[in-house]
């Protein structure tokens, strides 16, 4: 393919900011009453699985670092930041405000806003409160109960100060990582739970989207607020010259990770493909009479997209693993891809662009922004100058190549309408804690988590206050 001229501006209104979550950063694990939510009962059960020993408890020195954090944000332009509330820290066991978590929110929020910075708050970021996946977690409807009634106290309390909420941040996660490859706490591999939990956080979206409607409705919520959800829409792609079985497979990967979301946050329902696939395969989702009605209020004001690499697969080898669960879709290593050798993922700015088109065509009405996007490098310190700023010029062509595609897509009728790099501070990166950083500015460990500007923090500040995406 010949290449193409991409274009180096985004529209005046287009905003950048920031992706953070309040586990990867807060640490204050048990200040303001914070109760242990599964990270931190990981963490306390077996510290040897964190890179170098660094478990949940001190996120990236957020909680005593606010105000100097908010003014790097300023400082780089940046006028909106995500971040998470932490259910944990928010409601105590009996499912009743913590008034001491509440205070530390209003807190945060004021100083955002001090500081002229919109912040987005979603609530729940892979941080299941412990004692809540003792009660069977997502699995269990009085837990999805409790996320609902979690949002309401949420909306209550904030809804005056927020404009943009999000129900959860990547849903999918937790099923792959903690349910079916066994990578996170609980460790399990199982393909049926992976999908009964994919179901309750479903039903969890929906409620919590609901008791938004109905508090804004009755003026707790701002009139001028919006919810949404944020995924990690992996585009799937295959070989060049794919069979049949390998387009299966897209279908289903697809569908699943993807589609499953995008049904339901745009139509309130699921896709009947892959509902007959999984009742094909036994797989029973715990649904109950009503449930459709529930599933019915999903539909969301806007969406969020993750994007770090895309997702590549070709028809399984086999049909069940050793588990004994069943095998829709295989790895395809593509010859050609290019890798960030440190995380393991392909580097395909393209396919921002692609999943940009596929919102243009299917889903035309919805607005959606880029809600997280950076690179994250294992050993960046061997690229400090004499003067021992880390010189990251793989971080600035990385985010100058994805924004010009965001450039294109926008240029094409997608509705994009923003952009957050995750993370503009490196920050705790679960079990690999510190390995990889993400920032434009470095957080030294050594130093009593001091924060020092990268070389791309430069850029970022050109970029964010003119708009014009920089080559170098
Ligand atoms: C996303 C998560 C973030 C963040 C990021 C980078 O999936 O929403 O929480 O961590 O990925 O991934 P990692 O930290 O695993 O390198």
């Amino acid at each position: 393919m010949g290449k193409i001229e991409l274009p180096t501006q985004l529209p005046k209104d287009f905003f950048l900011g920031a992706a953070m979550s309040g586990p990867q950063t807060e640490g204050a694990w048990q200040a303001t009453g914070k109760l242990p939510n599964l990270w931190d009962r990981w963490s306390n059960l077996n510290i040897t699985d964190f890179y170098n020993l660094v478990g949940s408890y001190g996120g990236n020195d957020f909680t005593r670092r606010r105000d100097e954090d908010i003014q790097i944000f300023k400082d780089l332009g940046l006028d909106s930041v995500r971040t998470s509330i932490q259910w944990s820290r928010l409601m105590d066991k009996d499912g009743k405000l913590n008034q001491a978590g509440a205070d530390y929110y209003h807190e945060l929020f004021a100083a955002f806003a001090k500081a002229g910075i919109d912040v987005f708050v979603n609530l729940y970021h892979f941080d299941m409160p412990a004692y809540l996946y003792d009660r069977g977690g997502w699995e269990n409807r009085e837990v999805v109960e409790a996320y609902a009634n979690y949002a309401r106290a949420a909306f209550d309390e904030f809804g005056q100060e927020i404009k943009n909420w999000f129900t959860f941040n990547e849903p999918i996660v937790e099923p792959q990582q903690r349910f079916t490859n066994a990578v996170w706490y609980p460790f399990h591999h199982d393909f049926a739970e992976a999908r009964r939990v994919q179901y309750g956080i479903s039903l969890a979206h929906a409620l919590a989207t609901h008791e938004f409607r109905l508090a804004q409705a009755a003026g707790t919520v701002r009139a001028d607020a919006k919810i949404g959800l944020i995924n990690c829409f992996t585009p799937p792609y295959t070989k060049e010259n794919p069979s049949e079985e390998d387009l299966e497979a897209v279908r289903i990967v697809d569908g699943v990770d993807n589609r499953w979301w995008l049904d339901l946050v745009t139509k309130g329902e699921f896709p009947q493909d892959i509902l007959d696939d999984l009742d094909r395969s036994d797989i029973d989702l715990g649904q109950r009479p009503g449930d459709e009605q529930v599933i019915k209020q999903g539909p969301v004001d806007w969406l969020g997209f993750n994007y770090y690499h895309p997702a590549r697969v070709q028809a399984p080898s086999k049909k069940t693993d050793q588990y004994g669960n069943p095998v829709f879709a295989e790895e395809y290593v593509w010859p050609d891809a290019v890798m960030n050798k440190s995380r393991g993922w392909e580097i395909y700015p393209k396919g921002i662009y692609d999943f940009a088109m596929t919102m243009r065509d299917n889903y035309p009405d919805l607005e959606w922004f880029v809600s997280e996007n950076g690179i994250g490098i294992q050993g960046e310190n061997a690229n400090k100058d004499e003067k021992g700023q880390i010189q990251d010029d793989y971080r600035i062509e990385f985010v100058r190549d994805h924004l010009k595609w965001v450039a294109k897509a926008i240029e094409d009728g997608a509705k994009c309408r923003g952009y957050h790099y995750w993370a503009v501070i490196d920050n705790w990166s679960w079990a690999n804690a510190f390995k990889n950083r993400y920032g434009f500015v470095e957080v030294d460990l050594d130093d009593n988590y001091s924060r020092h500007y990268k070389k791309s923090a430069d850029w970022l500040r050109r970029v964010a206050t003119t708009h014009t995406i920089f080559d170098a």
